[in-house]
């Protein structure tokens, strides 16, 4: 079994249900458990800032799973989830899945990097990681707590 992260998040049609929806996906994956579940936060756009406020979580999983079935799992549920990929970076979305940390695990392939290099940059990604694994070391990057003492955090507030 291997540790994984997955961030969630939204910003377009009803994000609370896209978040919930997609966390029972997670949860009901094949040879997959659920073992950790973040608050919903809402969240200041990052990256391009005319946009609406997103929702964002986190979820723990112990899995099977190999990270690009992973991946390719998370890109099903962003698909049911009527996800339109347009080419816009940083746009709005009904749901976003990125994986973010595989414990023991590096990826560099075009699909798919790991752990996620943008993650110590991001309040929306590291708030709701630090209420499930505060004490996780991401290599290369460091302590989520640690981490999150360093990002600006305003504006982030606490939605369920
Ligand atoms: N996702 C992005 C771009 N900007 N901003 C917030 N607050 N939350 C996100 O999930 C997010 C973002 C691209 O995936
Ligand atoms: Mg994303
Ligand atoms: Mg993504």
């Amino acid at each position: 079994m291997m540790r994984a992260y997955v961030a969630l998040g939204s910003n377009l049609g009803d994000s609370n249900q896209h978040l919930l929806e997609a966390i029972e996906a997670l949860a009901a994956l094949p040879d997959t458990e659920m073992v950790g579940r973040s608050h919903i936060y809402r969240t200041p756009p990052w990256g391009k800032l005319d946009q609406p406020d997103f929702l964002n979580a986190v979820v723990a999983l112990e899995t099977l799973l190999e990270p690009h079935d992973l991946l390719d799992a998370l890109l099903n549920i962003e698909r049911t989830a009527g996800r339109e990929r347009n080419g816009e970076r940083w746009g709005p979305r009904t749901l976003d899945l990125d994986l973010l940390h595989v414990a023991g695990k590096t990826v560099n392939s075009a699909r798919l990097t790991l752990p996620h290099p943008h993650l110590a940059e991001r309040a929306f990604v590291l708030l709701p990681l630090h209420d499930v694994a505060p004490e996780l070391d991401i290599p290369g990057q460091g302590r989520v707590a640690e981490l999150l003492r360093a990002v600006d955090t305003q504006g982030c507030t606490l939605f369920a």
